[in-house]
């Protein structure tokens, strides 16, 4: 009888733990994947529209993000806003090498829970990347975020800047 008790109440607990992880994961936390399959925060990537679009090449002999620098203007436009809609960003290598893509706040105004986005690209690849706007509450105060390259040094750092 004991046993059975215990076991009941271990699968109860498992149970519970087990449901708590998979509430973590579900809040907040960007999300990549294709065009047709990916979602965010329940919000299927067809459903947005691109807000930013990162396109790998050379440029001037050096292998660069481009644009070198690109805005993200989060300030109310028109009556609804966005209404917290999640960012939606567009990555392409055209380079023939894989390539990193790495977006995160300006290290010196980092804080702890600063935003962080790291994925690699293949050669000819597009990916789309879904950010929730509650991460991005916690950009840290300037708005100035960096995207470099993550595998190469050389790979020449763009800006983005927020507005918001
Ligand atoms: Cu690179």
């Amino acid at each position: 009888m004991h046993k059975v008790l215990l076991s009941v109440l271990l699968s109860v607990m498992l149970v519970a733990a087990g449901s708590s992880v998979a509430l973590a994961l579900q809040s907040g936390g960007f999300s990549v994947g294709n065009l047709e399959t990916g979602s965010v925060v329940g919000q299927s990537f067809k459903s947005l529209d691109v807000d930013l679009e990162f396109t790998a090449l050379m440029l001037g002999g050096k292998k660069a993000w481009y644009p070198g620098t690109a805005i993200l203007d989060l300030r109310n436009q028109g009556t609804l806003g966005r209404r917290g809609q999640p960012i939606l960003i567009k990555v392409t290598n055209t380079l023939k090498g894989e390539h990193g893509f790495n977006l995160s706040a300006d290290s010196a105004f980092a804080g702890p829970t600063s935003m962080q986005v790291e994925i690699t690209v293949k050669p000819g690849e597009t990916r789309y990347i879904g950010i929730p706007m509650s991460d991005l509450t916690f950009v840290t105060a300037p708005g100035s975020m960096k995207v470099r390259c993550q595998l190469h040094e050389a790979h020449l750092t763009s800006h983005l800047m927020i507005f918001k």
